[in-house]
């Protein structure tokens, strides 16, 4: 085909496309492209170009490839089909509505983009029970669809192909290619041989700005290959090369990469080829003449009868398959295993396993770093829930995500239950929440708390979505020490606190840790990260009762007689203050220490109980991090201790004396803070 980007060349191109033959499965296209140009128009909002351009590649797909059952999306054993390019979403909704999933009807495409209707505008998971993830920041697709690919092995190698077969199907465009992480998600998956990834690139040459050259000029199919993945090229709207292509696809012992070179917005008279049909509707006169250069003549969301069953027969294609699977499931030995996994909840084993190590940790008060006490944690748990599927990017080491036993996944082997992911903490969390969405995993990971940022914007998705997964965030403040400012998160405690259904959690010893870990594992409804230190911290607690974290916050040691003050804090902070406490005591000031490992429960629950908590005394928060939020908690007369900027490299102590985050320091303030300057 002609090259991109140029008016002329692109018109001819699209003329000599227009021009073949109205096949059956052109109109099936068509009906798409329809759909798309109608739901936008009505919306007077979204993007055309990329619906309208891969119609083709994805009639094709839905069609012949793609193994579902329009009567059950959420059938186990489907396909995946997951629109990187979340832009193009009126794609996905037009191939649902045809299909005739319920809930995508005409009237729900009418209604796109505006207030809960299920075709928003990029496809939210949930909204829809056939969308399989959000989509919408380019490249988030691809890479938790790697996630997607690697549970279905994973899960295959646990349950066996009867009940575990199926395929992942991405739709990706330049700019899903072109963000780093889909470099990260495509060496993983070209390492790990997911042969069962399917990428249809839409190789339209066009973004926003203009032409792909303007700011793009590798060879992307080489870049692929050299990830270990296949390539190929087609015609994106020559039905016969795509369904070839994704023959080849089927049998490939790799990740394949198709890309399938088409025209942005065809049909459309004067926008086709260009940046222009990307993002805004194409306006009444240009829309009817786009309708009328594909030979389309039916109204507004309605296709004729014809392409009407012939989509319905393909949304019903998966039926006797599913059905099938339905009954091997019944007599399979493995079924109450396979639906608790799928379900998400973990064993009773996963209750008494903590149970026990509680009393253990009660009884015993060691003194280690939490980074280690997570090790413990991770060590009952890991061999009683199967379900849990651990890794780290690089830093296992360090992390102590590991567990003897749990075996690595290899490349071709995926028995295993930990996840070498490398240095690619931003593929590693968007895979993470391919396998949390996939269902019957629970993924949990290892970086350094500062390394955070690099996989912010999956982790804001997991929050939007609603996924658990669990990232074990270790070496959580200047307590790290020597490696300094660059390794020493400052920021990133209150920045994540900030961020909705994100559960920060940061306990201070090895009871709360266990404590933590046990309210991540439970949580159903989102992702939780565990900040932990790499420096050694006392135990503090001795019952094992109740998990006290649950609340949030609460009285670890109470004053000894009126309070005069409440510190309050969390992490390693918490033996510091309860330090602070002693030094108090001895000069006659009743101190309170409350313990503060989650902000999000403790701000959920009822304010009175809350207020008790933190006491009508003077208030004053420590934490080594800065102090953003903490006002919260502090009111306008507390006092907060923690950084007022970056770290530095010095051994750990040190860098708590010379940033005065010490016991001295908080029985000064204490004093200062109620006038009193004996002492
Ligand atoms: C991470 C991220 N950056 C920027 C955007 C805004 N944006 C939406 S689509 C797009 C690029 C469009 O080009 P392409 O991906 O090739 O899609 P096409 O126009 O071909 O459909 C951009 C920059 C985004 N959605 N996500
Ligand atoms: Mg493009």
């Amino acid at each position: 085909m002609a090259a991109h980007g140029e008016a002329g060349l692109a018109d001819a191109a699209a003329a000599s496309v227009l021009a073949r033959p109205l096949t059956p499965m052109r109109r099936m296209a068509d009906a798409l492209r329809a759909l798309a140009i109608d739901a936008i128009e009505a919306a007077n909002s979204g993007h055309p170009g990329m619906p309208i351009g891969m119609a083709d590649a994805a009639a094709v797909l839905w069609t012949r490839f793609l193994k579902f059952d329009a009567a059950d999306p959420r059938w186990p054993d489907r396909d995946r089909f997951i629109l990187s390019a979340g832009h193009g979403s009126m794609l996905l909704y037009g191939l649902l509505h045809v299909t005739g999933h319920a809930g995508m009807e005409a009237s729900e495409l009418a209604r796109f983009r505006q207030l809960h209707s299920a075709a928003a505008g990029h496809p939210e998971f949930g909204a829809h029970p056939a969308i399989e993830t959000t989509t919408g920041p380019l490249g988030q697709g691809i890479a938790t669809a790697v996630g997607f690919a690697l549970a279905e092995r994973m899960l295959a190698a646990r349950f066996g192909r009867s009940l575990v077969d199926h395929r992942t199907w991405v739709i990706a465009s330049d700019g899903d290619l072109m963000e780093g992480i889909s470099h990260e998600a495509a060496s993983l998956a070209g390492h790990l041989r997911l042969a069962r990834l399917t990428v249809l690139w839409d190789d339209n040459a066009i973004s926003i700005d203009g032409a792909i050259g303007l700011a793009n000029s590798e060879d992307t199919l080489k870049r692929f290959s050299a990830y270990g993945w296949g390539v190929r090229r087609v015609d994106g709207h020559d039905a016969a090369e795509i369904a070839a292509a994704l023959s080849m696809a089927m049998r490939a012992k790799k990740p394949t990469l198709i890309a399938c070179r088409t025209i942005i917005g065809l049909g459309a008279p004067t926008k086709a080829g260009t940046a222009a049909s990307h993002g805004a509707p194409l306006g009444a006169t240009e829309a009817a003449a786009a309708k009328a250069a594909l030979g389309w003549t039916a109204p507004p969301f309605t296709l004729p009868e014809d392409i009407a069953a012939r989509w319905r027969e393909a949304g019903a294609r998966g039926s006797a398959p599913r059905r099938a699977w339905l009954r091997r499931l019944a007599h399979h030995p493995l079924r109450v295993e396979f639906e608790r996994a799928l379900a998400g909840k973990p064993s009773e084993a996963a209750h008494e396993a903590l149970t026990a190590l509680r009393a253990d940790l009660a009884a015993n008060r060691p003194k280690l770093a939490t980074r280690q006490s997570s090790q413990r944690v991770l060590e009952a748990l890991v061999p009683v829930v199967p379900e849990m599927v651990g890794g780290s990017a690089d830093l296992t080491g360090s992390n102590l995500t590991f567990v003897k036993g749990m075996g690595s996944v290899a490349p071709g082997a995926y028995g295993g239950r930990y996840i070498h992911y490398g240095v690619r903490e931003h593929g590693m969390a968007a895979a993470m929440n391919g396998m949390a969405l996939h269902g019957g995993l629970i993924p949990y990971s290892g970086t350094f708390l500062i390394f955070s940022d690099y996989m912010r914007p999956a982790i804001r998705l997991a929050a939007l979505m609603r996924q658990r997964v669990i990232h074990v965030l270790t070496h959580d403040s200047i307590g790290l020490g020597e490696d300094g400012p660059t390794h020493q998160p400052v920021e990133h405690l209150a920045s994540f606190r900030a961020m909705p259904n994100v559960f920060v959690f940061r306990p201070a010893d090895a009871m709360e840790t266990a404590e933590c870990w046990d309210l991540a594992l439970r949580r159903g409804d989102g992702p939780s990260l565990i900040a932990l230190s790499r420096q050694a911290t006392p135990a503090l607690r001795e019952d094992v009762g109740e998990n006290r974290c649950a609340r949030g916050g609460y009285v670890l040691a109470e004053a000894v007689g009126p309070r005069q003050t409440t510190l309050i804090a969390s992490g390693t902070e918490v033996a510091i203050a309860m330090a602070a406490r002693a030094i108090l005591a001895d000069e006659g000031i009743a101190a309170a220490v409350v313990s503060l490992p989650c902000w999000e429960l403790f701000a959920a629950q009822d304010p009175a109980w809350r207020e008790e908590v933190l006491g009508g005394a003077l208030r004053v928060g420590v934490e080594a991090a800065c102090g953003f939020g903490w006002d919260r908690w502090l009111g306008p007369r507390g006092v907060f201790i923690g950084m007022n900027g970056f770290g530095a490299s010095a051994p750990a102590e040190e860098l708590y004396r010379h940033f005065g985050i010490t016991p001295g320091a908080i029985a000064a303030a204490v004093r200062r803070g109620l006038g009193r300057n004996n002492g």
